[in-house]
């Protein structure tokens, strides 16, 4: 018997073949908004996860802060636009009226990890945020809205679609760790991904519509 720990947050999951062309479609992305390397605020420590953004508006973290904008951080060219294979998933699953502004593109090598923190540099907490996770497995942690608060933890595979509204909205979250080599998908992109391991896209509202 195959484990498959789903959780409801998980509402639905890409196949195979979608999985290609999502992957394609950021491979393409890449190639005009390289990754970048995100810091911490005031202290300057690199995250472990690198970055990347399409659509009207990019997150960013550098010495200076958290925030949206509308430019690369080291190219200062506008972020592409965002595609139509990953619109569509935002149409097929968001349950939203208005596009995403956002799409938060993470990579995360096979030792890479994101520790527990809230979303909150939106102005928008009515939209939800749509994850989709692509290549190696990783377990994701899941707790309230206050830090010190219980978590509950669930793999995302590859394909997974995850959805983030109203009740997770404000959770604390991250994740703890991958498993590295669970999946192939990545290993014909290494050059663009080294390492492979696992990418995320997060698509969000920013703005009130
Ligand atoms: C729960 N990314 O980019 S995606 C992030 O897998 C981030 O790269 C993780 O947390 C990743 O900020 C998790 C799932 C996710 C995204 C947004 C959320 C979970 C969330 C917002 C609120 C609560
Ligand atoms: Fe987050």
């Amino acid at each position: 018997m195959t484990q498959s720990t789903t959780h409801p947050t998980i509402i639905g999951h890409l196949d195979a073949e979608r999985q290609q062309e999502v992957l394609k479609a950021i491979s393409k992305i890449i190639a005009d908004a390289p990754l970048f390397q995100p810091t911490l605020p005031r202290w300057g420590t690199p995250f472990s996860v690198k970055m990347s953004n399409c659509g009207p508006l990019g997150w960013v973290s550098d010495k200076s802060g958290y925030r949206y904008q509308a430019n690369h951080p080291d190219t200062g060219k506008p972020w592409p636009q965002m595609p139509k294979a990953l619109l569509d998933i935002w149409m097929e699953f968001a349950g939203y009226d208005h596009p995403p502004e956002a799409c938060l593109i993470n990579h995360y090598h096979p030792k890479a990890k994101m520790g527990l923190h809230q979303d909150k540099d939106e102005n928008d907490f009515d939209a939800p945020v749509l994850s989709v996770s692509l290549g190696d497995d990783a377990r994701f942690r899941l707790g309230g809205d206050k830090r010190d608060g219980s978590t509950e933890s669930f793999m995302l595979r590859s394909g997974d679609v995850m959805i983030l509204d109203k009740q997770n909205r404000l959770a604390f979250h991250g994740i703890d760790r991958l498993y590295p080599e669970t999946s192939d998908l990545l290993a014909a992109h290494h050059h663009v991904f080294p390492g492979c391991g696992r990418l995320n896209l997060t698509f969000r509202r920013v703005t009130r519509p």
